[in-house]
């Protein structure tokens, strides 16, 4: 199938003591959470990923800070910024991406629905172009 990037809303629980948020896979998360990683310490001006995926999901949250994510699925070219942790990008296979803009703070969570495979990654953009074109 040929999903769709999206950006969802979760909600933000607080009372006197602070916040928390929720995701639970297969709910909040619409696939089953493999991996999770995070992207911190971003130094100023750095741009990363540049890839697309054959089948990793993720779901990407800017538990502090913020950053934007450039995507670009051959029909549509969009930019997401992430600045709130109760914002969740759902990000498909079949989104080039690129992350940039990330103010120093920054923590983004990334939950994967694989284990890491470096197979799994699509680096050049031309041979994107032809996997979801043809
Ligand atoms: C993605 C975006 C949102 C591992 O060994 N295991 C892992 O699970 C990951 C994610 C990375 N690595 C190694 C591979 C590289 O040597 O960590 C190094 C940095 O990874 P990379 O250059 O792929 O990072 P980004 O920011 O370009 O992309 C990452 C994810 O790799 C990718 O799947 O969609 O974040």
């Amino acid at each position: 199938p040929v999903f769709q990037s999206e950006v969802i809303e979760i909600k933000e629980l607080g009372d006197e003591r602070g916040f928390l948020s929720v995701v639970e896979e297969n709910k909040t998360i619409p696939f089953e959470i493999k991996r999770v990683f995070y992207i911190y310490g971003t130094k100023e001006g750095v741009r990363r990923g540049f890839h697309g995926h054959f089948k990793t999901r993720q779901a990407l949250i800017a538990v502090t800070g913020s950053c934007k994510i450039h995507l670009d699925n051959l029909s549509r070219k969009e930019e997401v910024l992430l600045d709130s942790p109760t914002k969740i990008l759902i990000l498909e296979p079949n989104d080039w991406h690129e992350m940039y803009d990330f103010s120093p703070d920054c923590v983004l969570l990334v939950l994967a629905s694989h284990h890491y495979d470096s197979e799994d990654y699509i680096r050049d953009y031309d041979n994107f172009v032809e996997i979801y074109n043809g």
